[in-house]
């Protein structure tokens, strides 16, 4: 899956009305949408997409926020997704994301950031089949 990479645009870009202009940004950059929803995840749902990251101080909020409001969940491709999607949004905090990035232009703070980009081809297949079955996938 060298050629994919899961996002979700988040619950704070959704609900500031930023999902067609960071969509816009998406295609632009050169990726093609694989599979596409829109979708308000449980707190259920959302703790165990995050699961990694249990152990870490910010675990309750980071589940209480992506379970606060719908979100848009992605596969996206392009040839080396992973890597170039991570340079298409931008440092985890805003304030340290390049000019030009998604975070940059559309987060608020490091927890609330916009958008999810994975950062391994093999966190990439996990994230997509947490969300797609095969039969969602073009
Ligand atoms: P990223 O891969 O850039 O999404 O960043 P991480 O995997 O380090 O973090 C996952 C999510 O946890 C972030 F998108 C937001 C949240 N987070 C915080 O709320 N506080 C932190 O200090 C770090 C991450």
């Amino acid at each position: 899956m060298s050629n994919k990479t899961f996002t979700m645009i988040k619950p704070d870009a959704v609900s500031a009305g930023y999902t067609g202009a960071i969509l816009d940004h998406i295609i632009k950059g050169g990726f093609k949408l694989v599979a596409m929803k829109y979708i308000h995840l449980t707190a259920a749902q959302a703790g165990k997409f995050y699961e990694v990251h249990k152990e870490r101080p910010f675990y309750g909020e980071l589940v209480d926020f992506m379970s606060s409001g719908p979100i848009v969940a992605a596969i996206l491709e392009k040839d080396n997704a992973v890597a170039d999607f991570r340079q298409l949004i931008g440092a985890t905090n805003p304030a340290e994301a390049a000019e030009g990035t998604i975070r940059k232009l559309y987060a608020r703070s490091i927890g609330e950031n916009a958008v999810h980009g994975s950062d391994s081809d093999e966190n990439a297949a996990i994230e997509g089949s947490f969300f797609f079955s095969g039969l969602e996938q073009f």
